[in-house]
């Protein structure tokens, strides 16, 4: 194939802050790649323009795994969001030129089509059970067949994964410093298997629940909560605990039949491995755009599927619709596939990223553009400069830090 002539990387805020890396070989052929790590945005654009950029100008566009390990092995500091972000936007892009080569969509690259469509998930969420019934209906009559549900809690004035608007959610905020938020893990405890009971009361045993505990309890927490939900069937509990620490899913493990999903924060197979052996988890999370790209990401649903762990990629608005277009060629081509999240982007960001994935009867369909199916309209980008945003911070009522 030809080479790289150019590696460019655009930063804009169509609403929330993406990071972008445009390559361009020498006979005029493009590719893009995300590189957006909320909230520490600037970081990654950093290590792709000093660092990243001047190392691919003339290398062959074609050489896919041998850039890959160029990147990996030869950074010497190997893995962490910051490096893995960046190797994952060169790595995408890459994808995206050999598809555009060979005039076929990416999922073709990876081996073909193993199903119909992506089966996905929406966000639905309420301050009050009310609110959220309402919501999941919303869901229901769009199509979808699988629900993420997250509630208020009372006497909390901000609960994760309650959004502000119908379909949008958008965690980061403006402002120097990030927002704090009181937590309490025993208040959220007395509410959960309540507000789950309601959703599955009113929609039945056919929708597919989901619920993101979003990293904040202890093993043995997370265990009691696993098992005081198991009546209500969740296609998997989410985040249960931090899982730096791989071996406390098996505290959790041995006390519930709740399918577990973890792995959005973690950006290689080394922070996964031992879960996927030693199969402590149900639905492994990972991105393309913080795990090192299509060819990592792949790698790891290979291992995932030896253990009967299936797929169920991270898919937030923190990542951009180029993000979102990989997973969706990746979770079409591997056989281990789960579910994919799929938050709506605003309409600005849409404008900014025009694709050709659509949302038909409760799945994403990647479309047969060739490549990834997802453009940047540069002109618009300009139009949005990047704004300073930080997710939010959580507190106890003594004010410990907690994880957010
Ligand atoms: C999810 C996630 C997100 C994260 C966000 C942080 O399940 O989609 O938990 O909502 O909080 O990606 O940047
Ligand atoms: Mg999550």
């Amino acid at each position: 194939m030809s080479r790289l002539a150019e590696a460019r990387v655009i930063v804009t805020c169509p609403g929330r802050n993406f990071v972008t890396l445009k390559l361009t070989t020498e006979d005029g052929l493009t590719g893009l790649g995300d590189a957006t790590l909320n909230g520490r945005e600037l970081a990654v654009a950093a290590y792709l323009t000093e660092h990243v950029c001047p190392l691919l100008i003339g290398r062959d566009a074609g050489a896919i795994e041998d850039t890959w390990r160029y990147l990996y092995n030869g950074a010497y500091w190997r893995r962490g969001p910051v490096t893995m972000s960046a190797i994952a936007a060169v790595d995408t892009a890459l994808w995206d030129i050999k598809g555009k080569a060979a005039e076929m969509p990416v999922y073709e690259l990876l081996g073909g089509r193993c199903r119909a469509g992506v089966t996905v998930y929406g966000h639905a969420s309420g301050a009050t059970v009310d609110r959220l019934l309402e919501a999941v209906g919303r869901y229901v009559e769009l199509g979808y067949r699988a629900v993420r549900v997250q509630c208020g809690v009372p006497g909390l004035a901000a609960a994760y994964g309650v959004g502000r608007g119908e379909l949008f959610y958008e965690p980061a905020e403006g402002g120097a410093r990030p927002r704090e938020e009181l937590w309490s893990t025993a208040a959220y405890l007395s509410t959960v298997d309540e507000v789950l009971g309601a959703v599955r009361e009113r929609f039945g045993p056919e929708l597919e629940l989901l619920h993101d505990a979003h990293h904040r309890l202890t093993p043995i927490e997370a265990a009691r909560l696993g098992k005081t939900v198991e009546r209500h069937r969740l296609f998997w509990l989410e985040d249960p605990t931090p899982a730096e620490l791989q071996s406390t899913l098996r505290t959790i493990r041995a006390h519930t039949t709740t399918p577990l999903a973890v792995g959005e924060v973690f950006n290689s197979i080394w922070d996964c491995e031992q879960l996927i052996r030693e199969q402590l988890i149900d639905f492994i999370r990972m991105s393309v755009a913080h795990s090192g790209g299509i060819t990592h990401l792949r790698r790891v649903l290979h291992l995932a599927e030896l253990h009967r762990v299936r797929s169920g990629f991270h898919g937030a608005t923190d990542l951009s619709p180029v993000c979102l277009a990989a997973a969706l060629h990746l979770d079409l081509a591997i056989p281990n596939f789960g579910l994919q999240e799929y938050m709506h982007h605003t309409p600005e960001t849409d404008a900014v990223f025009p694709h050709s994935y659509a949302f038909r009867d409760g799945m994403l369909h990647p479309g047969e553009e060739p490549g990834l199916g997802v453009i940047l309209d540069e002109d618009l980008a300009a139009r949005h400069p990047y704004e300073p945003a930080l997710l939010p911070v959580a507190r106890l009522a003594d004010g410990t830090m907690h994880d957010w």
